[in-house]
């Protein structure tokens, strides 16, 4: 399958397969968050058509009926065996719907399934279409493939292409007997292909290692700060929130995936000791196998945090289920023993009837909108309240020959009192136990 960039918009018709698993309000709730995925990679979606089936295994994912209607908005371009599924019956009904929709012959040139197909299953549907054809991960890794921008992001997101195209590569036009560069004795070019993407995968691999490697001397360099992480769904407005409880200019969009690099910032206003804000990946329902596995790197962020702000969009009528995925992917990365705050958000977009009943469903919760100064002061209160509740307090006697060290104290922690001795200050402080320690070893070594 052509993952490339077009010039021109695609249109895209979605198609949800029904099971008995996987039905009514889910599979509709999906299909619309499929709908702004395919939005999200610039393709105009012109209509949704569903087709009942037992599973989403049937070498031909389409019945005959619905195959024939599709191939009619799709321009007829493909080639349909008409012996396939001899039971299969017109679905009428549906050919109903779609005509009251009026969608015209050729309206639309991709295909979009809400559902991951095997690469037989992709193949059959595309050569019966003659347009491209993706599934629901093609589209997702094709977005982060498109949002990545760190070089960590990049090979992440590469890996996972790669991994997602390899069994998807065929035969390319130009034949298999064709001598080729570099091509061994008596190997055709789709093996060469898939030689050749191994090969790129395990070179990828080492690389993504070593940035790993360095990554990770980072946070060690970080860890007696306090750090707080934001994780969340995609589009619940994890960067919103780090934007304002940070100052800092991290891409804020309308769009899922905006975020695919950690990014750490101090919180302001500054405390001392600083306290430290992670902004992280979001997630999405079926996420793509490899793109979870690739992204435990950039989650271990979450892993090291003090306090995981997780951050939902309560105006969406399925945070509940979000939220499910959100546990779910972090119970994986092993965050279960760190202290979490749900955070309610964009509650300006609710009724206070509603924000009520929220808070009745929650009651540990906190309601916010990233969009009032108000809600982010709360949160910045209760953050600086954690924080202060893992501080233990101390005295440190600076003798006057050691003046120079007060102002490295001043920053690193907070002073509660300064006395003045004869030949001495007497501070009492607070903070956290590693930066003492680390602080009364360099006194000594004075
Ligand atoms: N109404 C309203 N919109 C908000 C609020 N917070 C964020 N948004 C909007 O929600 C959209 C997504 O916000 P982001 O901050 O990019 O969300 P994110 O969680 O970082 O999303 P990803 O990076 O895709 O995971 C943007 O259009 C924001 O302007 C809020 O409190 N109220
Ligand atoms: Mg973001």
């Amino acid at each position: 399958m052509p993952l490339t960039d077009k010039p021109s918009i695609n249109h895209a018709l979605l198609i949800s397969i029904c099971t008995p698993q996987f039905k009514g309000e889910e599979a509709e709730s999906s299909l619309a968050e499929l709908a702004r995925l395919v939005t999200t990679l610039g393709f105009k979606v012109v209509g949704s058509q569903s087709q009942k089936q037992s599973s989403t295994q049937k070498s031909n994912v389409l019945g005959s009926g619905k195959l024939a209607e599709i191939a009619r908005l799709t321009g007829n371009k493909g080639d349909i065996d008409e012996t396939q599924d001899p039971d299969d019956v017109i679905d009428l009904s549906a050919m109903e719907a779609v005509q009251s929709e009026n969608l015209p012959f050729g309206c639309a040139d991709v295909v979009v399934f809400d559902c991951d197909l095997s690469p037989s299953q992709l193949r059959n549907v595309e050569n019966q279409l003659g347009v491209e054809v993706f599934d629901r991960t093609g589209i997702i890794i094709e977005i982060f493939s498109r949002h990545a921008r760190t070089r960590t992001a990049r090979l992440q997101v590469e890996i996972a292409r790669l991994n997602y195209l390899a069994p998807r590569l065929r035969e390319s036009s130009s034949g298999n007997n064709e001598r080729q560069m570099g091509k061994g004795a008596g190997e055709t070019s789709l093996e060469l292909d898939r030689r050749k993407v191994r090969d790129q995968l395990a070179e990828l691999r080492r690389e993504l290692v070593s940035v790993q490697d360095e990554l990770k001397g980072r946070r060690k360099q970080r860890a007696e700060l306090f750090c707080v992480a934001l994780v969340g769904y995609t589009n619940a407005g994890k960067s919103s929130m780090m934007r304002a409880m940070t100052g800092s200019e991290v891409l804020v969009e309308n769009k899922l995936f905006a975020t695919l690099d950690t990014t750490v910032r101090a919180l302001q206003p500054m405390t001392q000791p600083r306290i430290l804000v992670s902004d992280t990946v979001g997630f999405i329902k079926k996420l793509p196998h490899d793109l979870v596995a690739s992204f435990h790197s950039t989650l271990a962020e979450a892993q090291d945090a003090s306090l995981l702000l997780y951050v939902v969009d309560a105006s969406d009528p399925s945070f509940r289920s979000q939220l499910e995925v959100v546990h779910q992917v972090l119970e994986e990365v092993g965050v279960d023993d760190i202290k979490k705050l749900l955070v309610l958000n964009k509650s300006d977009q609710l009724s206070d009837e509603q924000q009520d009943a929220l808070m009745d469903e929650f009651p540990d919760a906190m309601m916010t909108s990233t969009r009032d100064p108000q809600d982010i002061k709360k949160l910045h209160q209760y953050i600086v309240a954690v924080a202060e509740e893992e501080m233990i307090e101390d005295e440190i006697i600076v003798p006057y020959t050691a003046k120079g060290i007060i102002g490295e104290i001043r920053s690193s922690m907070s002073i509660t009192r300064e006395e003045y001795e004869y030949d001495h200050i007497k501070l009492s402080v607070r903070s956290n136990e590693i930066e003492l320690a680390r602080l009364k070893k360099r006194m000594k070594d004075l």
